[in-house]
Formats: structure tokens, sequence, C-alpha cells
């Protein structure tokens, strides 16, 4: 039995992190279920993924502080890697993700929905990077992805002070895109994603791989790479459809993602 639930319809997928009993902490298993069920997206057919957490108190209370508790700094390590190795792979699927995070959102689960492309949350999300009063650092890159979230200030004072913010004040530093209340954040979700998933798939990843790769490289070679992924996009036969449609004033048939 898999620690997470996959959900696909209408070219949208639900990953949805199943551990009730630990508020969603992610332990080494629930880590390669995660891996499992997003190796396993069939991306011809998925356009956008929402990531959320089972029950109506946590998205995902952190790393598993049980597991963690025993390690060596070898081990460590390791288990950061494993996080790391995981979280990139979601932060670099050629399709967007959004978290929906419906409660506590706390190290290793802030960590995880940093990873995604677009937060938003329910008015009970709790945000927070605990991990210096535990006697480490944030290891699955909530240091780097949180300073360019947020401002490196705020960020640092976040990982100092180890001190939890509500969903106004994530709203309010950039760290969500909006709050909703807990029962409109799925519903919500689902639109923002079949919002998404209706236009046109090959402009869809190439803005994710413009943003994501562009803010890595200098101003000159980012514009280089928006122009060789805007100039992929003309030929395309939803591009066709799409500027045939706008110019004879009707509604473009379904994008194909050719
Ligand atoms: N790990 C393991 N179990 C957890 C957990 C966690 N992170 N969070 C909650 N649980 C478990 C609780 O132990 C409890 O289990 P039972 O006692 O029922 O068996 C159950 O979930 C329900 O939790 P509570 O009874 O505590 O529920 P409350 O509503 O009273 O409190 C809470 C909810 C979220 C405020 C509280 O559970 C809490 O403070 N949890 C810990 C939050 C936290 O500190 N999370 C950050 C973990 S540190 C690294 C790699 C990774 C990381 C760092 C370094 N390297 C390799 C360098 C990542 C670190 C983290 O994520």
């Amino acid at each position: 039995m898999s620690f997470i639930q996959t959900l696909v319809e209408d070219h949208v997928a639900i990953l949805t992190i199943d551990r009730p009993k630990a508020l969603n902490a992610l332990n080494s298993e629930v880590l390669s279920d995660l891996e499992t069920a997003v190796d396993g997206l069939d991306l011809d057919t998925v356009r956008a993924v929402i990531i959320t957490g089972a029950g109506e108190k946590s998205f995902v209370a952190g790393a598993d502080i049980g597991e963690m508790s025993a390690l060596s700094k070898e081990e460590g390590e390791a288990f950061g890697k494993r996080g790391n190795d995981v979280f990139r792979k979601i932060e670099q699927l050629p399709v967007p993700v959004i978290a929906a995070v419906n409660g506590f959102a706390l190290g290793g689960g802030n960590e995880l929905a940093m990873s995604c492309d677009i937060r938003i949350c329910s008015e009970n999300a709790v945000f927070g990077q605990p991990e210096t009063g535990l006697g480490i650092t944030p290891g699955f890159g909530g240091t780097q992805r949180l300073a360019r979230l947020v401002s490196p200030g705020y960020a640092k004072q976040l990982l100092y002070t180890a001190k939890n913010i509500k969903a106004p004040e994530a709203l309010r530093i950039g760290l969500v895109n909006a709050v909703y209340a807990p029962e409109e954040l799925m519903p919500q979700a689902i639109k923002m994603a079949q919002t998404i998933a209706a236009n046109a798939p090959i402009a869809v990843r190439a803005c994710k791989k413009a943003v994501n790769e562009g803010l890595e490289e200098n101003m000159d070679d980012a514009i280089r790479l928006e122009e060789r992924l805007f100039g992929a996009c003309f030929e395309t036969e939803d591009q066709v459809e799409g500027m045939r449609a706008f110019l004879a004033k009707e509604k473009h048939a379904p994008y194909q993602n050719k």
C-alpha cells in the first residue's frame, strides 16, 4: 500500500500524501512512494499536477523526526539528498505543479510546497522552518528556496527564529498566492489546474522552463532562452489553431499538445 494516492482526471493529476497518523510527515517510505508516484505520471496525458495532504489538519508536518533522531552525520546527509532528489524532480517536472496546502506545512512540508510552481492554502494553514529549534538546518532545500521566494531577510527570520506563520502572513510575504476556506481549497486548486490544462501544453511547459531556468541565468542569457522557447512554439498545431481561432473570432479547438 502506498502513502501516496494518485487520481488523474481531465489532464489533472492529484497526488495526496496520506499518512494521517503522523500528520503526513515524510519518512523514507513516503519519500519513495512520492518519487514512484511522480515517476508514474503519464506526461502525455497529465498537463497539471496538484499535491496536497490527506485530512483537514496537515499538508505535511515535516520530515519524520522519529526517523531522523538516530541518524549519523553520513546518514543525515544521505537523508537530505534523498529528499532533495525527490523535490528537485517535482520542481523540474515539465508540467506545472500546484501545492494545495491544507494545514501544517512545517520543515520538509514547507520545503515540499516550495518545490511546487504555485502555492495556495486554506485559512488554517501554518508555515515554518522549525529545524533550528530541533538542532538541525532545513535539509530539503529550505534555506535556498525560501530565500529565493520571499525576501532573504524574511527567510532568515523564519530560519533563525524557527517561529511559524499563519496563512495571512504567508500571503502577505508572497509565500502563497491565495488563501481559501478549507472546503474551497481543492475546488480552487482543481479550477486553476484545469485552466492551466486547457491552455496550449507546449507553451505552458515552455513558460515553466523559461522561468525556472531563466532565473538561474544572467538577463542576456535568460532572454535568449526565452527567444528559443518562443520560437519553438511556432508551427506547432496548437499555435496555428490558437491564432487561427483568434483571427476568425472563434473558440479554439481543444489543444492537442502537438
Ligand atoms: N515527524 C514525526 N511525527 C510527527 C511529526 C513529524 N515531523 N509531526 C507530527 N507527528 C506526529 C506526532 O508525533 C503525533 O504522533 P502520536 O504521538 O499521535 O503517535 C501525531 O503526528 C500528531 O501530532 P501532535 O499530537 O503533535 O498534533 P498537534 O496538533 O498537537 O500538533 C504539530 C501538530 C504539527 C504542531 C506538531 O505535531 C509538531 O510540532 N510537529 C513537528 C513539526 C516539526 O517540527 N516539523 C519539522 C520537522 S524537521 C535534513 C533533512 C530534512 C530536514 C532537515 C534536515 N538533513 C538531512 C540535514 C527536514 C526537517 C524537518 O522537516
